[in-house]
């Protein structure tokens, strides 16, 4: 271990004293101080590769965030991400000093009981960011130091890299891991699913991308490709002109409640924004008096859960649904699902790998962020009970039809994690099915105003929450500020928390009117700035 530690840190040492921690999704910060981190996190994957005795998967990339950021997340054997009991070694391994990360490595491996003699592979891809590229041969570096195999995947999503991650480690089962096996098991369900429409109503097969100048851009064109004229994509915001992330894209999209540059909206379009490694998706299109109408996180799930639910019944599969959400879901769509849908609901804390394991507790778990990350998960059994029902002779033929769809839908879904290109061929084959334009999906309920705002502050970690991060439980006496301010507001509802991959606090607010919404985050922003060290100008 000491040599292999000589060797990483003369190539990478560790130049700064700053703390940096393992957060909602990985480590994140400007891509110049990641060099030496991205190396150990070569060293540890190989660990976890061992210990787990599977391929082991790391991103390179800050997803929403500027593009002078970057980040690493890594992945784990089933697609998902990095189990919450590792994040103390990634961010230890992190922090240390080269001349003490021998002895924390060596102390990782006796607590977690590994057999270095065990083999490894680690995958690894990056996004489109410049210092995504010295940071893939930073990562290399530790992996091979380590002596393991591994596959460099180049340039991918973040999904896709998931995918691949739980192919090699279902033997195949799950799909080929190629971008090939994955456009074409993507595809090859869309296809068969929207065949089966033959009255499409109000449905238009036409979209416009916003791919928020990422790496999402050339791989929807490519999935594009394999759909034939199921689906006309026009992208935009391909990277070839803008900025990545810059005024476009989801996080853009959702926050600002506006259409991103690069797209002129007009009656009749229906737009998507992705995220800059296109795990986030949301919708938007022109409303009849020439609004912006957005479809965010929530929508989808609203939309996703409704059509299962239907789905499911129509197979008579007895197997149960929830949907697992935020505290940033608006009430509107939390009330519309438990009180019309009549799913289970759950609130876990922001960060898709809080949403995605209370989702595996249901049999169908539907989650996503009102931001537009999101997915759906099979349970074994669910997925075992539709394999089963298709060899079953007896079925009536409208169960079979049903049983044979809820079998593509499966396919057709990136259980591993949110995944904008996934999300987009679901929510597009559900508005076939259902014959619905944009304006009928829009109609399912009115959203209330809300309003999304950051604060800056000295240290962001002064606040801490509830487990569900609707209530601040400090700095003291913020909480109850807070709710002093909420009860002077209709339908009121506001909290904060700090982010996990900014250096920000967010700020969150709900009214009746936009107005109110407004003035009460603008409100919150000023408690937060003055009782939690804000820096800066005032908000
Ligand atoms: C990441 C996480 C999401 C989270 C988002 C914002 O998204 O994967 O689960 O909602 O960050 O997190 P925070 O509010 O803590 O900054 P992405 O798309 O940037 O990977």
């Amino acid at each position: 271990m000491e040599e292999v530690c000589k060797f990483v840190s003369a190539e990478y040492p560790r130049k700064s004293d700053s703390f940096i921690q393992y957060g909602t999704a990985g480590f994140r910060t400007k891509g110049e101080a990641l060099p030496h981190v991205m190396c150990r996190m070569g060293l540890l994957a190989v660990l976890r590769s061992k210990q787990k005795k599977a391929s082991i998967g790391v991103m390179i990339t800050a997803s929403h965030n500027p593009e002078e950021d970057n980040g690493v997340k890594l992945v784990d054997p089933m697609g998902e991400m990095l189990d919450i009991s590792w994040e103390k070694h990634a961010t230890l391994l992190a922090n240390v000093d080269d001349s003490h990360l021998a002895e924390t490595l060596s102390s990782i491996v006796q607590q977690e009981k590994i057999d270095l003699n065990q083999e490894s592979c680690v995958l690894f891809a990056k996004d489109t960011r410049s210092s995504s590229v010295l940071l893939a041969k930073a990562l290399q570096h530790g992996i091979t130091a380590m002596g393991s195999e591994f596959v460099d995947y180049g340039l991918l999503t973040t999904p896709q890299l998931h995918y691949m991650v739980r192919c090699r480690n279902s033997n195949n089962d799950y799909g080929q891991p190629t971008e090939e096996g994955y456009y074409t098991k993507l595809a090859a369900a869309f296809v068969n699913l929207q065949k089966s429409v033959t009255d499409t109503g109000k449905y238009s097969s036409e979209i416009t991308v916003d791919a928020s100048n990422g790496v999402g851009a050339q791989k929807v064109r490519e999935l594009a490709k394999h759909l034939g004229e199921q689906l006309c994509i026009t992208v935009l915001n391909d990277g070839s002109v803008g900025k990545l992330n810059h005024r476009c894209g989801a996080d853009f999209v959702k926050v600002g409640q506006c259409v991103p540059d690069g797209v002129a909206l007009s009656e009749g379009m229906k737009c998507a924004s992705f995220d800059g490694d296109a795990d986030r998706i949301v919708y938007f299109f022109q409303g009849p008096d020439c609004s912006f109408k957005l479809m965010d996180g929530d929508r989808i799930a609203t939309l996703v859960a409704g059509f299962l639910k239907s789905l499911v019944a129509r197979t008579g599969l007895k197997l149960n649904l929830g949907l697992v959400q935020t505290a940033y879901a608006n009430g509107s769509s939390t009330s519309y699902i438990t009180e019309t849908l009549r799913v289970p609901v759950a609130c876990v804390a922001t960060g898709v790998k809080h949403l995605h394991h209370r989702a595996q507790q249901f049999e169908i778990g539907v989650y996503f962020e009102a931001n537009g990350h999101g997915t759906v998960l099979f349970s074994d059994i669910a997925e075992r009970r539709v394999n089963e029902a298709l060899k079953n002779s007896s079925l009536s033929p409208e169960s079979r039809a049903a049983v044979e769809q809820l079998r593509l839908v499966i396919d057709l879904i990136n259980q591993t994690v949110g995944d904008a290109l996934s999300d987009m061929l679901l929510v597009e084959t559900i508005l076939c099915h259902s014959g619905w334009g944009m304006q009928n999906w829009y109609d399912c309920y009115t959203d209330l105003p809300n309003r999304q705002l950051k604060v800056k502050v000295k240290d962001r970690n002064i606040i801490k929450t509830t487990p569900d991060e609707t209530q601040a439980t400090t700095p003291a006496g913020l909480q109850s500020a807070i709710d002093k301010l909420v009860e002077k507001y209709q339908c009121g509802r506001s909290f904060v928390r700090p982010s996990g991959t900014e250096d920000i606090v967010r700020v969150y607010a709900e009214a009746d009117t936009q107005e109110n919404a407004d003035d009460l985050g603008h409100k919150v922003c000023l408690l937060v700035f003055d009782m939690a060290g804000g820096i800066g100008d005032k908000p």
